[in-house]
């Protein structure tokens, strides 16, 4: 399998992050991906591949077609304003947005001060804007941004050659979090929604299908392509571009029901308007998660695609956060679970595009995600 990957990923590294009301090591630590790239290197099974420097020229317009320009622009910037600010640390937003906060079109938005724009753009506080010289954070995402762009044109090239083949964009920060204007968990560019964008614009695709297998609910992805969950009007030109737009998108996940981003994730959240019918939620309590269980209802979430007979990718939301010795998460699942994940997703013989979310057990990380890459290929 041809695995891309890009140093630059690395260099978004946060100090700390509060959890569960304390300040604590940040978990999505730069070692995370070195220990995929080291355990996926030691399998003859798996190519490194870098992306191209000069491909695609215009990378922001790729970004662009999915998050607006206000939130890019905010991701450049906000480290410096802050620091002009007066406050010479890493950018934690504090004050958010709060939807009963604010009359509407009682505040002028784009005159607020750092501190309140960091909270603006935010959806909770785990995530940190560390930047040790300028923009390390932005440099981050935009090279995962490339190197998962790569790899859907790797597979969208080779696809006719060899069907039914995967590959991997093995990248941090995560993703699937990440709304059209919003970060959060640990995201801040919506890494699978970039790729789908792209597969649907540039390489003739009709439809994609996102399969969220991360433990946390993607509610960003899910965001970008359809209408809001509870009534929210979008209120930007380009999100509204994107909901309206993109009927074409099947976004299908199995997350813990009663953990972080808590908000989103129902089984009632089915897609509205011309979207609708095109999501599915797979919410599981968390003590009953097993093995057996999480196959099971993985092999219902694998029926929906199937049953949609148009799908031409498949794009797999990759988080190994799922394992029972997570450290911010709660499912009982063991080692041997992840082959049967790799071959339940193989069994649906679509070309595959895999992207690294979360996993934050670092003794096993490396192996949990070689598995299920190994599961796949067999
Ligand atoms: C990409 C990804 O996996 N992001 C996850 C971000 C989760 N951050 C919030 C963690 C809150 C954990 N609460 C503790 C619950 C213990 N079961
Ligand atoms: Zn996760």
């Amino acid at each position: 399998m041809k695995v891309y990957y890009g140093p630059e990923c690395l260099c978004h590294d946060p100090p700390h992050e509060i959890l569960s009301g304390r300040l604590v090591p940040y978990l999505e630590s730069p070692r995370r991906l070195e220990l995929v790239k080291n355990t996926l290197s030691r399998s003859s099974s798996f190519v490194f591949l870098s992306p191209e420097q000069d491909w695609p020229h215009n990378l922001l317009s790729y970004v662009l077609a999915v998050h607006t320009e206000e939130y890019v622009d905010h991701l450049k910037t906000i480290y410096d304003d802050w620091v002009v600010d007066g406050v010479q640390v890493a950018v934690l937003p504090e004050t958010f947005l709060h939807h009963r906060l604010r009359a509407p079109n009682s505040l002028d938005l784009s005159n607020l001060s750092p501190i309140a724009r960091a909270g603006e753009e935010a959806l909770s506080v785990h995530l940190r804007l560390h930047i040790a010289h300028q923009d390390h954070t932005f440099q981050a995402a935009i090279a995962a941004a490339q190197v998962v762009l790569t790899a859907a044109r790797a597979l969208a090239d080779d696809h006719l050659a060899i069907p039914d083949r995967g590959t991997f964009a093995l990248v941090r920060p995560p993703g699937h979090h990440a709304q059209d204007a919003l970060c959060g968990g640990y995201c801040f560019l919506n890494n699978v929604a970039i790729a789908a964008k792209y597969l649907l614009q540039h390489r003739g695709c009709g439809s994609v299908a996102i399969l969220d297998i991360d433990y946390h609910h993607g509610n960003g992805s899910r965001w970008m392509f359809r209408l809001p969950f509870c009534g929210y009007e979008p209120t930007r030109e380009s999100a509204q571009q994107i909901f309206y737009e993109e009927p074409r998108v099947l976004y299908v996940s199995l997350h813990a029901a009663d953990d972080y981003p808590y908000f989103t994730g129902s089984a009632g959240e089915r897609g509205a308007g011309p979207g609708f019918g095109f999501n599915h939620n797979f919410p599981l309590a968390q003590k009953d998660a097993t093995d057996d269980v999480y196959c099971g209802t993985l092999q219902q979430a694998a029926d929906i695609i199937r049953q949609s007979g148009e799908i031409e990718y498949l794009i797999v939301s990759l988080g190994v956060d799922t394992y029972q010795e997570d450290p911010i998460c709660g499912f009982l699942l063991t080692q041997r679970c992840y082959p049967r994940i790799g071959e339940i997703i193989a069994s649906l013989g679509k070309p595959t595009l895999f992207v690294m979310e979360g996993g934050y057990h670092l003794e096993t990380l490396g192996d949990n995600v070689a598995s299920v890459l190994l599961g796949f290929e067999q």
